[in-house]
Formats: structure tokens, sequence, C-alpha cells
């Protein structure tokens, strides 16, 4: 972190863009879940990037707070950790501004997931789905975050946040003003591969339902899906060099692995030579036992809006008692008159 002395502090986030998957599940809510234990810890809606494509706006609301009510199912506790939609805090929007004119085009014109996401018709995307890895910066240097747990898609993007705290201090010669924010990336369940194609991740915005296992799937749906997932006519090999070149089944794996706490090779000894109609049923099992429990209390938050909402309205005023003295100091390092 170069120097900085500030305190040791976590921010993630999850767009609003549709349902809460096992790959967010596993890339992030887990983690935070534990985090909350050790550091102060954010973590928000990120209602702001969600915009950066087309969302109908009643769903958008009734997203943000099933995203909201995931984390609280999951175990993330309000009283430990700020839960918040970024929108309601001003402060992320203004130090965005001001790292858009820190960041340099070349760095965001090298983010990969803008390619992803624009497709072929680039010229038609946001200019928000653009400049969303600079916002993303402004999200976590905003609370001077240290720590951000994040899915391995997301790898790129906390570089982009490291060089852009970086520049501000170097340009402002403001020495470990900012921290250069660590991601917490590794662990079981970093990337979570669609149940359809073994080469695609786990997205919320999937056109194919069976892609992704929802915590809101009830155990029926989820032993449906993992029985429907896509596999190879192979049995399971004794060793993980046998799962190369098979992106399905070393997908499968890795869920049952991440879930059970286990590796995968010993998922492997356990399961090795073994065809996927004994193996599918014991992951059909093992995703039920630890999702379905999440799926039914967050079906009993989703019936509460009016907690929920108490539960973002309070994550947000004390999100913006962190962010809004670190803007104005900002302000007046830029040279604003504030
Ligand atoms: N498949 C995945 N495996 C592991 N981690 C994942 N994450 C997302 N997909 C996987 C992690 O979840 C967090 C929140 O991601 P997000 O919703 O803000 O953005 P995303 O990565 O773009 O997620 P989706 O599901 O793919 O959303 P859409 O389809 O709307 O773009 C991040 O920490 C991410 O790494």
């Amino acid at each position: 972190m170069s120097g900085y002395q500030g305190p040791m502090r976590v921010l993630s986030g999850i767009q609003p863009s549709g349902g809460m998957h096992l790959g967010n599940y596993l890339g992030a809510i887990r983690k935070f879940v534990d985090l909350q234990h050790q550091y102060d810890c954010h973590f928000c809606v990120v209602d702001m990037h969600a915009i950066t494509v087309w969302q109908d706006p009643a769903k958008l609301r009734e997203q943000t707070f099933h995203i909201a009510a995931s984390y609280l199912a999951a175990g993330v506790d309000p009283k430990l950790a700020a839960i918040f939609h970024q929108s309601a805090v001003h402060a992320h929007a203004e130090l965005a501004w001001i790292f858009n004119c820190v960041a340099r085009l070349g760095w965001v014109e090298r983010m990969t997931q803008f390619k992803d996401k624009a497709g072929k018709d680039k010229e038609r995307a946001s200019v928000g789905l653009y400049t969303y890895p600079v916002l993303q910066a402004a999200d976590i240097l905003v609370y001077k975050a240290t720590h951000v747990p994040v899915g391995e898609d997301q790898k790129q993007h906390l570089e982009l946040s490291r060089d852009i705290a970086g520049k501000f201090n170097h340009d402002y010669k403001v020495e470990s003003f900012f921290p250069l924010p660590e991601p917490l990336i590794k662990g079981p369940g970093a990337r979570i591969m669609s149940l359809r194609d073994g080469s695609a991740k786990m997205s919320k915005s999937d056109p194919s339902e069976n892609a992704c296992v929802f915590l809101s799937d009830d155990a029926d749906v989820i032993a449906k899906k993992i029985k429907k997932a896509k596999t190879d006519p192979e049995s399971l090999p004794s060793e993980e060099a046998g799962l190369e070149g098979r992106a399905e089944a070393a997908n499968l794996v890795g869920i049952y692995a991440a879930l059970s706490g286990k590796t995968n090779a010993d998922v492997l000894t356990e399961f090795g030579g073994q065809g996927f109609g004994v193996f599918k049923p014991a992951l059909a099992d093992l995703v039920v036992e630890k999702i379905a429990p999440i799926g039914s209390e967050l079906r009993r938050l989703e019936g509460d809006p009016q907690y929920l909402q108490q539960v973002l309205t309070d994550g947000a005023e004390r999100a913006a008692a962190v962010a809004d003295p670190i803007v104005k100091e900002v302000k007046e390092i830029v040279g604003f008159l504030v």
C-alpha cells in the first residue's frame, strides 16, 4: 500500500442488473461475510453502474432491494458493515468526475470488460459503460478502501484503480493520500462459469435461465439446473490434470470444491472414475444444502421492503459520513473553492 497509514477498510459492490447468482455469491458475498469481522466494511448496491446498460426503472428499484436482501440473507450484518445503494452517496459521482480527469484514455481503452460488454457495435454503447472502471475507482477510493473482495473478472479494473490512486498522489504531490487498494481475489469460487457453456462466466445478464443458479432458486429448480448442466460423456478423472480441455467438468468440480471447503484434488479423489450420473446428484444436494436456506431468507426479507429501506438509509448515512470529508479534502487538493 506504499506507505499509506490509514485504517484498513473494505469496499465492494454488486450491480442490481439481475438476480444474484452462485458466481456473485462465491466470488464476492461469501467473502464479505468473513471480512466484516476483520475490517471496516462498506458493501454497496451499485445502481449507477447498472444503468450503463438499459435498466427498466421499476425493475431497477426491485433489483436494488433484491441485492441488499441477498447481502443480508447470506449473512452480512448491517450492524457490522454499511449496506447502501451507490446513488444515495453523492461523493461517488463527484470523485468519479475528478478521476475522469486523472485517468488516461489509453488506460481505459485497454479494459477488456468494455470490449466484452459493448460487443461488436461499440459505437452504440453508452459513454458510462466506457468510463465504468473510473467510477469503480471512485467507489473504492472515496472510502480510501485498502482491500476489495471481487471475483477474477474484476482484476483488471482493480489495477486501474491502483493506477488512478497512484497518479493522483503523484500529480498533486500528496504522497500516500490514497491507498493503492489490494484486490482480494484468491480462493475457490473466484471464477464460476455458466452451466450451459464452460467458456463463459456465470452472468446475471445471460439470456439462458439455466446458465445460472440464482440465490432465489428453490431446491427443485436448483436440482433441475444442475441435472441439465452441460457436461461431456467421460467420467471424472482422478487427478486435476485430467480436467484440462474439459471446461464444463472443471467448473462443476470447482463449484463442488468451493461449496464444500475442499480442494479440486480432494473432490477428484472422492469422485474420480465416476460418471456425471453419480456426481451431478451429489453436487445438486450440496448446492441445495448451501444455497436453498439463503434463498428462503432472501424471500422473507424481500417481503419486508420497509426494513430493507431502513437498512439502506442507515448504511448510506454511515457511508456518507466517511466519504464526504474525503471528497472535501480531494476538492481542496485539486484547487476547487470549498
Ligand atoms: N461468474 C462469476 N464468478 C465469480 N465471481 C463473479 N462475480 C460476478 N460473476 C462472477 C463477482 O461478483 C461481483 C459483482 O459483480 P457485478 O454484478 O457487479 O458485475 P459483473 O461481474 O458484471 O456480474 P455479472 O453477473 O456478470 O453481471 P452482468 O451480467 O450484469 O454484467 C464482482 O466482485 C464480480 O467479480
